[in-house]
Order: C-alpha cells, then structure tokens, then sequence
C-alpha cells in the first residue's frame, strides 16, 4: 500500500482540509508507505500573491506536522521541488481525453460563467492531480468527497496509458500494466464538511468570506463569534438523525462536532436532542476551542522555525525524487522517447 495525497497552499487551511483529508493522512502513516504533497503548482492556476506563496507552503508543512504527521514516517514536500511531476503531467496530457475534462465538475464550479477567462492551468489540474500520483505508483489516495471525480481520471489516465502502450510494456518490462490504478480513500472523518454560511457549499479556502469556514490558524474569539453567527434554522433539535438530511446547516454542525469528537453523528444528536441551537453552537465552539486551538497554536510555534521546515521540505523532495524520477525515465521509455 503506497499512499499519495496533498493540499494546496492557498492559504486559509481549514476545518474541511482537516476532517476531510488531514486526520486520514495521519492514520495512514502508521499502516503504510506515505507521500503528502504541498501542492505549490496547483494553486498557482489561480492568482497567488508570490510575497505569500511561501508562507503559505510553509504553513501547510506547518498544519501537517502540527496535525501529527511524522517526517521520519512520511515524505513530507512540495510539489515545486520535484520537477518529475510537471514533466509526467505533459506526457499525460498527451494520453488524456479533453471530453474527459469537459465532465469534470469543479472546473466547471469554480469557472462559471468566466470559463474564457479561466487559465488553462485550471482546466488540466486533474491532469497533474493524476501526474502526482501517478509518479509514485500509488495505491491509495486519502481525500475528501470533493476530489472522487478526479481520482476517476486519474484511473482513466492510467487505463488508457497501459492499453495504448500495452505490447511496449510487455516487451520492456514484461508486464500486462505499467501504472497502477489508484483507488481513492474517502474516509475521514467528515468527507464533506459544509460553509458555515450555506449549508449547500462545500467549506473551501477559495471562497471570499472568512465566515464560512474556521481556520485551523482561528483564535478562540474568532472560532466562537464564526460558530455563533453560523446560519441556522428555527427548529429544534430532532432525536432522528433521518430528520436532519433537509436541514444542511445542522446536518454539518452535527457532523462537525461529531468528527472532531471522533464519534459518530447519530450519537452526537442524543445528546442535543429537544434543545436549541445556541446549546449545540455552544459546545461545539468548545470543542473546536480545546481540540483545534492548540493545533492552531502548534503551527505557529513551527513556522516561525523556517529552516526546521526548509529541512523537512528538502529531505522528503529527495526522498520523493528517488521515486518519481525512475517512474519518468521509465514511462518516456515506454513512450519511445528514450
Ligand atoms: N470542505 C471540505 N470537506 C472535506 N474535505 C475537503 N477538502 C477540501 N475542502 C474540503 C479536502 O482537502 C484536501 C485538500 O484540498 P484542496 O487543497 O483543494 O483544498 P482547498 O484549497 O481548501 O479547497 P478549495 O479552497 O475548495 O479549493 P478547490 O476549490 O480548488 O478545491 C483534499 O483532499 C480535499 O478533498
């Protein structure tokens, strides 16, 4: 089992990062063979402030480790460093279908109504998405609901390479496959945590507002006055966690209190049932106080020691380039480019 994931440094790394993707990384890294990327080339397909890319890959490397990743158990890197991934992402565009991306829904999300004025880079992220994992032969990618179709493509990428290169494959290596196809892992805590402001969007750092999401970095005040000011509705609580799938904005602060609490959501709605809201945004800006805060607290104290992470980030760039670079060699070999 080989693990590949990663997070874009753009900025804001939130509660839905952490539920989603973070708390799985985690878990993996005792069972299996981890990659954990800082995602640098991603983020730049839309507008970054290069005065803060840096700190922000800093503050990614910093949630990771605050998060309780080990730099001796995972490779720890960004993206950037390992020139492997944007050489694989050409060679797979080349193998990639554009109906394909056209079905692809956060494009199509995060484009709108602009798609002309998009970069392409935002149109071909899922072909460098693919070229990452790809790279390492992974078998696994933990992530958020949100990134189940790109994982697909991936896979399709990799079908597609291994057919349209079979009998070159055979005759190199001597094997029916060269890449593997990975399956994805959606099994954090929360797969989808929700804005706090619309219960029908997912939590995402991109969106404008600060209020629909609570950083990881968020003082306790803030936590407190964002959970407060979180939409709601009139109703109270049901004792069925059934009734709560058409009320989006108690379903997610349920499920929020639930999967920093490590328990499930039906449990947690016996213990609020028949009450009011302001009971539940009560204790769970408690929660998030006690069990976020001091990982908020942790990063800080990490990144203000630049050259502890400047470490961390070239050790695991090596580490990652003793695996992805023969991976290269050997797929422009397949292709006959060597
Ligand atoms: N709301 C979320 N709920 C659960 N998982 C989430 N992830 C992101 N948002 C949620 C997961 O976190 C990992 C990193 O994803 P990312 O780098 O794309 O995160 P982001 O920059 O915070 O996402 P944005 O702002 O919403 O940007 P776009 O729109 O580009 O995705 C992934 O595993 C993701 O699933």
């Amino acid at each position: 089992m080989r693990v590949f994931s990663g997070i874009q440094p753009s900025g804001n790394l939130h509660l839905g990062n952490y539920l989603g993707a973070i708390v799985n990384f985690v878990k993996l890294q005792n069972n299996a063979e981890c990659i954990y990327c800082v995602v640098d080339l991603h983020s730049i397909t839309v507008w970054q402030d290069p005065s803060k890319l840096q700190k922000n890959i800093y503050e990614i490397t910093a949630g990771f480790i605050a998060s309780g990743l080990d730099p001796e158990k995972s490779i720890i890197f960004n993206q950037s460093k390992v020139k492997e991934h944007a050489e694989l992402s050409w060679l797979l565009n080349c193998v990639a279908r554009v109906g394909w991306l056209n079905r692809m829904t956060q494009f199509k999300e995060k484009a709108g109504k602009n798609k002309e004025n998009m970069s392409v880079g935002l149109y071909t992220y899922p072909i460098l998405m693919a070229a990452d994992i790809l790279a390492y032969k992974a078998t696994h990618v933990p992530v958020g609901e949100d990134q189940k179709q790109h994982i697909e493509l991936s896979r399709d990428i990799a079908q597609k390479f291994n057919i349209d290169f079979k009998d070159r494959i055979q005759q190199l290596y001597n094997k029916d496959e060269f890449f593997i196809l990975p399956e994805p892992l959606i099994s954090g805590p929360v797969p989808r945590v929700m804005s706090l402001r619309d219960g029908h969007k997912k939590m995402s750092s991109s969106e404008i507002s600060d209020m629909t999401r609570i950083n990881i970095l968020d003082e306790a005040d803030l936590i407190a006055n964002k959970i407060k000011k979180a939409k709601t509705d009139s109703d109270s609580i049901p004792d069925n966690y059934e009734l709560v799938n058409d009320r989006p904005e108690l379903k997610n602060l349920l499920s929020i209190y639930a999967g920093v609490l490590g328990e499930s959501p039906k449990k947690i709605i016996e213990d609020f049932s028949g009450k009011q809201f302001s009971h539940l945004k009560t204790s769970l800006t408690e929660l998030l106080v006690e069990r976020i805060c001091p990982i908020g607290n942790e990063m800080k104290k990490i990144m203000s020691d630049k050259s502890y992470i400047n470490n961390i980030l070239n050790n695991g760039a090596s580490k990652a380039r003793e695996i992805s670079e023969p991976v290269l060699v050997e797929t422009k070999k397949i292709i006959g480019l060597s």
